[in-house]
């Protein structure tokens, strides 16, 4: 009774907020978003108001049903039944089996499937980025961006295909070769984030296939309509090619379907996505099995600007690097080391720049800075910033969660903390930008490299002396190290991922491909006598 009551004071409360909006039409809030027709784009991306979130070739799923929420205005989305175990038990028997088909299939016929995927998401872009607007919460833009990087790394997947492959090296004795041989490891489980919710799939999906791997995945619960919705994508074309479509599996699940894929011995190599606390107990679980993982965690990234920087390029850079993607990507700039020259300046610049954010509804395109993705993490930046307060950090812009439904939170400056503070050491996934004043390059090099991850880096400066001793052995520890642009934004073409706690994995670009393949190095005797290795006599 009580439940009722609230639930029908909730709906009236709301009801009133919804005619009070001129923009949305009077429906009752009860309703999903799905069913209002401003979203009837959604059906383009074969999306109904419940869902199915396990793939194998087959559509089902029989775990529990999650509701998932716009961030922007906390609404239903649609809802996605999950996968329970029996469901992964059957997905991960159809997808080792889909493999022997794949794992046949030339690596170029292979790529001209991953061709055929790109093209399909390329067709399908505009509406799957909003749908990452709506359901992420990022701004369309970023969205849009993010399924580019997918189409991106398909094409360039496509290229690979037809270059992978090992050196015949020469061989010490007479009548013999030597070669180093690629094959697929099997069966890549992928488990990703919410913040990039396809761009990470995409990264690992497409070089694992045309490496000949099979996949399975498993994306955040909170954006369960959008790895529905790219797998509906791929299974068109896998089904159009008469393939079958267990090559690339999804098991939408939360905790427990993690878990099992890390101890599952069937799963030959797991790429996981997320924080450094969830991503250390992975790695622990899968090393127990003597399995391979490929990790890309937290980042605790920063931005250093000398006395001789370009601040024309220092502003924008950190004003994308922090407050882009709301402060949720990995690479997102979180400290800020400014020479001692220069600090009030950039701050006083900096400042007057997050004064002109565009805060608003993520998929207006006007819009330059939209919600956090949860509620807690609302709670969670609002305790950092309180953290920050009482370990001498002065808040000097932003600061406070924002007075409208939705999570957002203000752009937040926080300077005169101890570069070695321990909130400053913790990656709070919102935008909080901790500023520091050094005064020389070994100082600043030190603080750069003194956290516990190593994810991004980027210094602004003139000077090419500091620019070689940046990228040398006494510079940056990162795995991502920039000079004159932000610590976000990285290119496909790359290998992307971190040292240290960030967890050492690389992904997409340059020869991240190999850690999708086992190596054999084969020695072949054509000869008719039997040399042994190191000139060893055995007879
Ligand atoms: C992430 O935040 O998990 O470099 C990945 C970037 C993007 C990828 C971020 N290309 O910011």
């Amino acid at each position: 009774m009580l439940q009722l009551s609230f639930a029908l004071t909730r709906h009236v409360l709301l009801r009133k907020k919804i005619l009070a909006s001129c923009k949305r039409p009077a429906v009752f809030m009860s309703t999903l978003l799905i069913n209002q027709p401003q979203y009837a784009w959604l059906k383009d991306l074969g999306l109904k108001e419940e869902n199915e979130g396990v793939y194998n070739g087959k559509w089902g799923g029989r775990g529990e049903i999650v509701t998932t929420y716009c961030p922007a205005n906390n609404e239903p989305i649609a809802r996605v039944q999950q996968a329970n175990l029996e469901d992964y038990e059957e997905t991960i028997k159809k997808a080792k089996e889909a493999w022997k088909t794949w794992a046949d299939v030339p690596a170029p016929k292979r790529g001209e499937i991953v061709r055929q995927i790109g093209d399909a998401l390329r067709q399908k872009i505009q509406v799957l980025g909003s749908l990452v607007s709506l359901e992420m919460g990022k701004i369309l833009v970023e969205g849009v961006g993010e399924v580019q990087e997918y189409v991106d790394v398909c094409d360039y997947a496509v290229g690979l295909s037809r270059m992978i492959g090992g050196p015949v090296l020469p061989s010490e004795r007479p009548g013999h070769a030597l070669i180093e041989q690629w094959n697929p490891v099997g069966l890549v489980g992928i488990i990703t984030a919410f913040n990039f919710p396809v761009a990470v799939y995409g990264w690992n999906n497409a070089i694992a296939m045309i490496c000949g791997n099979a996949c399975l995945w498993k994306g955040a619960p909170t954006t369960s309509l959008i790895s529905v919705a790219v797998t509906k994508i791929i299974a068109k074309v896998l089904e159009d090619n008469k393939m079958p479509g267990a090559i690339c599996s999804l098991i939408c699940g939360g905790a427990d379907i993690g878990t099992t894929m890390a101890k599952d011995e069937r799963v030959d190599l797991l790429s996981f996505t997320g924080s450094t606390k969830v991503g250390k107990q992975v790695a622990l679980m899968v090393q127990e099995r003597f399995g391979r993982s490929l990790l890309e965690l937290g980042g605790n990234n920063a931005l250093v600007v000398f006395e001789d920087a370009d601040l024309n390029l220092v502003i924008p850079s950190a004003l994308f690097a922090a407050v882009g993607t709301a402060g949720q990507r990995c690479t997102t700039a979180r400290r800020l080391l400014l020479h001692e020259s220069i600090h009030d300046e950039v701050v006083e610049k900096l400042s007057k720049a997050y004064a002109q954010i565009r805060i608003g509804d993520p998929w207006d395109s006007n819009t330059l800075y939209g919600p956090l993705h949860t509620k807690q993490a609302v709670t969670m930046f609002l305790h950092a910033v309180e953290q920050a307060k009482q370990q001498g950090g002065s808040v000097v812009y932003g600061g406070k969660a924002l007075n409208r439904s939705g999570n957002y939170v203000e752009p937040t400056i926080v300077t005169g903390l101890p570069h070695d503070a321990s909130i400053v050491h913790t990656e709070t996934f919102a935008p909080i930008l901790y500023v520091l004043k050094f005064k020389t390059e070994e100082e600043a090099f030190a603080w750069n490299n003194e956290v516990k991850q190593g994810l991004s880096s980027s210094i602004f400066t003139k000077d090419l002396g500091r620019i070689f001793r940046w990228l040398g052995p006494k510079g940056s520890d990162c795995g991502v190290v920039n000079v004159n642009i932000p610590t976000s934004g990285a290119e496909i073409g790359g290998a992307f991922g971190g040292e240290k706690h960030t967890g050492g994995g690389r992904e997409s670009g340059s020869d991240s491909w190999k850690l999708y393949m086992r190596r054999s190095t084969c020695t072949i005797n054509y000869s008719k006598d039997l040399p042994l290795a190191q000139g060893i006599k055995f007879q």
